[in-house]
């Protein structure tokens, strides 16, 4: 429990994650502890490092194609940690100067790397410091395997982390064995042993919903770098956790293997909440998708209208990513703009039907076209995501992406990610990469230099059609926001 001014835990995130807003994961652990009677901290490493290099070339470090600095091992050992080597120090030295004996660590891919050698670095100066890593990053044995050498992580944390977490406080705390907290694997002096695994939160409902006090506010950019809309602070909120696609590229269904909402009248409360409170209107759901629930989606924006926007004049606005799925007609749109939404972002990823197919996304380019022309019709600004060089994916199938982004041009305001396709961990192409004729490299980044067994769909060859689409997109007009690869690893300026 809370021991007055020393906190019961630091949720500290490490370099490099969006600096945007905070992040939603660790405010959803500060709330939900803090409801329990815990006292929590943040540490948001990342967003207080990236306003330290702010006016220097490392900020480009922070951009999504960089990703290979923070997570091919040679490039980060040897070119990133001397880069960062001062703010690593400083936050090690932060965190050894708070006396609070637990330290949690949320982790993704990216931040792997230099949340170890952190928590190394923790660990060589003060052993007694009991060390948990959660997020998505370690949910798989091989992710947790980086972390070595072993019993320097004292406890990982698998899956959604709010109930699991206070099991664990709870019994530090008590002194009851670390086998009864479900969802947790341990160290246990000799080696890791795992408890069952936890069942996800049913009701969406019974966790509270984030009040972000713990963070550092005004730090974050808020999208001044990507939503030109936006020059006023924003929240990010979640209505949903999982998604009712299953896409053969990616690894949502591995973190959240079912869809599950929250009800319209809590999501509404939130945002109630935040318009009253804080005086914040704009918000950024980070739902994989907004329409998993068609009906949910409709009583939802029918509440943003009657309650926030015509009774208490709440001039809320948002923005969420959605599936270009049936039913998402005319009216569905209208609701939707009418209830405060100004932008969709369609994960569309590819003109080709055959890849469509491919993907699994359950559409096809003509349906897609259709609901990217009702949505821009309503008034609501269209961003789509697209993939190139997925598995299948020939010069034919490209040129097919070309034409369908040529005859839509007047329908998309934006392609927002422009990605090569990457195989992640986890995702179907990676666990059935045989299946798709996928061979993968034995090395840290085979997720993104993987080619095809008949060697025809290889890195150079996403990377050249890569660069062409972009050319032939900008040349239409459109802008290309981010892109996952862009020049060579490691260079800076
Ligand atoms: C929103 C989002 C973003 C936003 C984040 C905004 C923000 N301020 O947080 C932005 C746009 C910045 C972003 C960027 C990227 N993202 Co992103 N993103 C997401 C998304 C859709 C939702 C994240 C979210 O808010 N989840 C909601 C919260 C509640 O869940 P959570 O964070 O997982 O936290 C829970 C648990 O994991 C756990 N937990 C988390 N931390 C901790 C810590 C402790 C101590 C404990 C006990 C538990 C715990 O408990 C939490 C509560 O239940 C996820 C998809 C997904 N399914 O998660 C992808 C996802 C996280 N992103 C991903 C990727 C790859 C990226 C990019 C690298 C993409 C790219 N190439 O550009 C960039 C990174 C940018 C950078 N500069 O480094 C991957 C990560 C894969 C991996 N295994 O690491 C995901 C999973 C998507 C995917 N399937 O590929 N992303
Ligand atoms: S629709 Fe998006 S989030 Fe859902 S499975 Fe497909 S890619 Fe993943």
């Amino acid at each position: 429990m809370a021991r007055g001014i020393t906190s019961d835990i630091i949720l500290v995130l490490a370099p490099p994650w969006g600096v945007d807003e905070p992040h939603l994961g660790l405010a959803y652990l500060a709330t939900y502890l803090k409801d329990k009677g815990y006292l929590p901290e943040i540490y948001d490493m990342n967003i207080e490092v990236f306003h330290d290099v702010y006016n220097s070339p490392l900020r480009e470090l922070w951009k999504s194609s960089r990703q290979p600095d923070w997570m091919n091992r040679s490039v980060f050992y040897s070119q990133t940690v001397p880069r960062l080597e001062s703010h690593l120090e400083q936050g090690v030295n932060s965190i050894l100067k708070n006396r609070t004996k637990t330290i949690g660590f949320s982790v993704t891919a990216s931040n792997r790397l230099f949340t170890l050698e952190m928590i190394r670095r923790i660990k060589e100066r003060d052993r007694s410091r009991f060390i948990i890593v959660g997020g998505i990053g370690c949910y798989t044995e091989g992710e947790r395997l980086i972390f070595l050498p072993p019993g320097m992580v004292d406890a990982f944390v698998i899956g959604e982390g709010e109930e699991i977490l206070v099991d664990l406080l709870d019994s530090l705390e008590n002194k009851r064995p670390l086998a009864n907290v479900s969802g947790c694997i341990y160290w246990t002096g000799e080696g890791y042993s795992r408890g069952v695994p936890r069942p996800l939160v049913e009701h969406l409902d019974s966790i509270p919903f984030p009040t972000f006090d713990e963070f550092p506010l005004d730090l974050y950019l808020y999208g001044r770098k990507s939503f030109d809309e936006f020059t006023m602070k924003h929240t990010p909120i979640l209505g949903s956790r999982g998604c009712v696609n299953r896409c053969a590229f990616c690894n949502d269904v591995a973190i959240w293997p079912s869809f599950r909402h929250r009800s319209a009248r809590h999501i509404c409360d939130e945002l109630f909440y935040e318009s009253k409170k804080r005086n914040i209107t704009a918000f950024v759901f980070q739902d994989l998708t907004i329409n998993g629930n068609l009906l949910l989606l409709r009583e939802m924006c029918r509440l943003f209208k009657s309650k926030l926007i015509d009774d208490f004049r709440f001039p809320v606005r948002w923005v969420s990513n959605v599936i270009a799925r049936k039913g998402m007609d005319h009216d569905t749109f209208t609701l939707m703009k009418n209830a405060g939404c100004h932008t969709l972002m369609f994960g569309i990823e590819s003109g080709s039907d055959k890849v469509l197919k491919l993907m699994r996304k359950g559409y096809t380019s003509e349906s897609a076209a259709k609901v990217l022309q009702e949505c821009k019709r309503s008034g609501i600004a269209v961003w789509i995501n697209l993939i190139v060089g997925f598995p299948g994916e020939g010069e034919r199938e490209f040129l097919e992406t070309l034409c369908f982004i040529k005859e839509n041009k007047g329908y998309i305001d934006r392609v927002q990610n422009l990605n090569i396709c990457n195989v992640v961990e986890s995702a179907e192409l990676q666990r059935n990469a045989g299946r798709y004729g996928v061979v993968l490299p034995d090395d840290d980044m085979a997720y993104l230099h993987w080619r095809s067994v008949d060697g025809t769909n290889t890195f150079e060859e996403r990377k050249r059609r890569l660069f062409m689409l972009k050319a032939e997109i900008e040349s239409l007009g459109i802008c290309v926001e981010n892109m996952n690869i862009e020049g060579e690893e490691g260079k800076i300026g």
